[in-house]
């Protein structure tokens, strides 16, 4: 059986529960995504069945009650699935953040009740796939200024604007957009496919998350039905307390990341002989394999902390931008390092290093620029903001 590298015993730290989870969502991975995940990325193909699958083992919403289809989880068991999705790819760890933090978060916490009954649900099950819209081509580390608005228009509302860069949006079947209403205030709005003047077209090219599925949102002229606004929040705050839940998400997750590059390093080392002997002998690679298992028992500790406060709702976003930007930077270097004991063979989609080293360039720019975390830190630090 697996056994991960849990140098300090975190896993004392689980419950059962805990424990139960990760048991079924490893065992997904391993089944279903695994063996076919480096031809879905070879290919430039989200694998969109695995969706369906996806919301059968709770992967949606795990921490959203059972009353609107989620499993009402802690945030630990949340985290806990994040890193076993993203062991298997950040594509499916992906769909797993956007639909759970970004679009079934602002619909639970920011939506009325006909919202909450009418896509929790469904989102739960997989049976929709939805997006969340906030960047734009002009307005990306700084979504106050986004230029995406809407008017009233007395019996409906009036989108207008584009998105870019957004998650699913090419398979979405709903969208929760923001957007500044006629006194610039941004407001939290859900599209849906096939609203007349709505578009969303695929970006293709990418080198990164190739397995994912990333597009624009277009609004030429959208009419909204008003019931389609999201009633409970006003402000930039809307969208970064979703991404509050998702930078959370992404903390847990890359540790999976980090996980498949360090064993499949480790296995490597043991069995390949260089010298006549295994290259796991020599000090240079030793090195290589002590100081990632030492950076990822350190990000493992971290986000144990940070997933009991915010546990007890006492995590502030300043200490999620710190996890987001330390453990992502630390399995980017893992993902680089792991690549290099393996030689030549660390280049071939036969091993996962490359594949989750290009994944975790958009994974270090997502969510939040690693910049712009560091710029969050200092801010909390010295009560300057330094963005402008
Ligand atoms: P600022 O003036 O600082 O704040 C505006 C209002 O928001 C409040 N606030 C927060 N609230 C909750 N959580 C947070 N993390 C918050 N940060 C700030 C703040 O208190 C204020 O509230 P109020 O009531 O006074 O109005 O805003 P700013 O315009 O100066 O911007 C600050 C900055 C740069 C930190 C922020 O805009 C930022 O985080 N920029 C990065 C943008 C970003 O992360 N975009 C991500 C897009 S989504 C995505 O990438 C999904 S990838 C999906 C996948 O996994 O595939
Ligand atoms: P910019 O903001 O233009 O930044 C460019 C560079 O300038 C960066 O290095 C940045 O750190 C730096 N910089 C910017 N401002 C400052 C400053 N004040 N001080 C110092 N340096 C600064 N967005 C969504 O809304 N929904 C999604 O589902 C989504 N999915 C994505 C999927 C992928 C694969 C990718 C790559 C992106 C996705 N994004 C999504 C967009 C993502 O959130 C943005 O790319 C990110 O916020 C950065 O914005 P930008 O690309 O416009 O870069």
């Amino acid at each position: 059986m697996y056994k991960p590298p849990d140098y300090y015993l975190t896993d004392e730290l689980l419950s059962d529960e805990h424990k139960i989870v990760r048991t079924a969502v490893r065992d997904w991975v391993n089944r279903s995504v695994k063996p076919i995940i480096e031809k879905a990325a070879q290919e430039h193909i989200f694998p969109i069945h695995l969706i369906k699958e996806m919301g059968e083992i709770g992967a949606f919403g795990p921490y959203i009650p059972e009353k609107y289809g989620g499993a009402g989880m802690d945030h630990i068991a949340y985290g806990i699935i994040m890193t076993e999705l993203e062991r298997g790819d950040s594509a499916i760890r992906s769909a797993g953040s956007v639909q759970s933090s970004l679009v079934m978060y602002p619909i639970y916490t920011f939506g009325n009740e006909e919202q909450r009954m009418k896509y929790l649900p469904r989102l739960a099950t997989g049976d929709y796939i939805g997006a969340f819209g906030l960047t734009e081509p002009n307005h990306g580390s700084d979504p106050g200024s986004m230029l995406t608005h809407f008017k009233d228009k007395g019996d409906h509302f009036l989108l207008n604007g584009s998105k870019m860069w957004i998650t699913n949006a090419p398979i979405a079947d709903i969208a929760v957009v923001w957007a500044k209403d006629e006194e610039g205030i941004i407001r939290g709005l859900i599209v849906e496919k096939g609203m007349e003047g709505f578009s969303a077209p695929e970006t293709k090219g990418k080198w990164s998350l190739r397995a994912s599925s990333t597009g624009e949102l277009v609004f030429d002229n959208v009419k909204l039905p008003k019931e389609n606004l999201l009633p409970n929040v006003k402000g930039l705050k809307g969208p970064l307390m979703c991404l509050n839940s998702a930078r959370y998400g992404i903390a847990w997750g890359v540790i999976g990341a980090a996980m498949d590059c360090y064993d499949a390093a480790l296995k490597y080392a043991l069995e390949r002989k260089q010298f006549g002997k295994p290259i796991a002998s020599f000090q240079l690679q030793q090195k290589k394999l002590a100081e990632m298992l030492t950076e990822i028992t350190k990000a493992q500790l971290l986000i144990w902390r940070l997933g009991v406060l915010r546990n007890e709702n006492r995590a502030f976003p300043a200490q999620i931008s710190m996890a987001k930007r330390n453990n992502v930077e630390m399995a980017l270097k893992i993902a680089r390092d792991s690549r290099q004991v393996l030689g030549a063979m660390g280049i071939t989609g036969d091993f996962p290093m490359m594949r989750h080293m290009m994944n975790l360039e958009s994974v270090i720019t997502y969510e939040g620029t690693h910049d712009i975390h560091l710029l969050i830190t200092g801010m909390d630090v010295t009560g300057i903001p330094a963005f402008e």
